[in-house]
């Protein structure tokens, strides 16, 4: 299998924790991508006409995209340990993974409308309301945090790598502070060995 992949990405991150986690990390071959929402990159285009990161060529071929899909893909392969197949634990998962999903989408865009986007153009309000959208994911994360301690899922998985992310693009933020079940949960998550094999590049 091939991935399209750069090691700050946090969607990426997702699949290659859960590849690991899955015992399927050595059959990915990782290729270096430099996905960019203005000068998209031409061979991920190629693959993926959103030309966005992770996308998946399978053994077979086929073109997966996006991370969620990649993610189910992968657990299925390996007979389905992250998702679990029904009943209340399945959408709780799912919905975990949507949450974390959902913060690191707006972490994205904050990050590209301040790194990515011409000075003269960044719009603060529009910061704000994505800066919001993590705070209140974050809130939501403290409030499941206790019950996650036995949990290695798509769920928890997903929550790793926002939590990650922020670390890496967003440490003024502090979010310790206001989340410290959260942060009690991270700190033994994150010395995972899949964690640890895909932490981001400093800086
Ligand atoms: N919903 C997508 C989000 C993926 C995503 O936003 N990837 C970013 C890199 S972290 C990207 O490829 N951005 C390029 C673009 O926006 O065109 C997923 O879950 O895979």
């Amino acid at each position: 299998m091939k991935l399209f992949y750069a090691a700050a990405s946090p969607f990426v991150r997702k699949c290659l924790v859960s590849a690991h986690e899955l015992g399927l990390r050595e059959r990915i071959e990782l290729v270096p991508a430099a996905p960019h929402p203005v000068n998209r990159d031409r061979t991920v285009v190629a693959s993926n006409p959103l030309g966005k990161i992770p996308t998946l060529i399978t053994g077979e071929g086929a073109v997966l995209y996006d991370s969620r899909v990649i993610c189910e893909y992968l657990d299925a392969l390996a007979g389905g340990r992250l998702i679990p197949a029904h009943g209340p634990a399945r959408w709780r998962v799912l919905v975990d993974q949507s949450l974390a999903d959902g913060v690191m989408d707006a972490a994205v865009l904050v990050r590209y409308e301040s790194a990515v986007r011409p000075e003269n153009l960044r719009w603060n309000d529009w910061i704000s309301g994505q800066l919001e959208k993590v705070t209140c994911g974050l809130a939501e994360f403290e409030r499941g945090a206790r019950g996650w301690t036995e949990r290695v899922d798509a769920g928890t998985v997903a929550v790793g790598c926002a939590l990650g992310y922020l670390d890496f693009r967003f440490a003024s933020l502090g979010w310790r502070e206001k989340c410290p079940d959260t942060a009690r949960w991270f700190e033994r998550f994150a010395k995972r060995e899949s964690m640890v094999a895909t932490r981001p590049p400093a800086g």
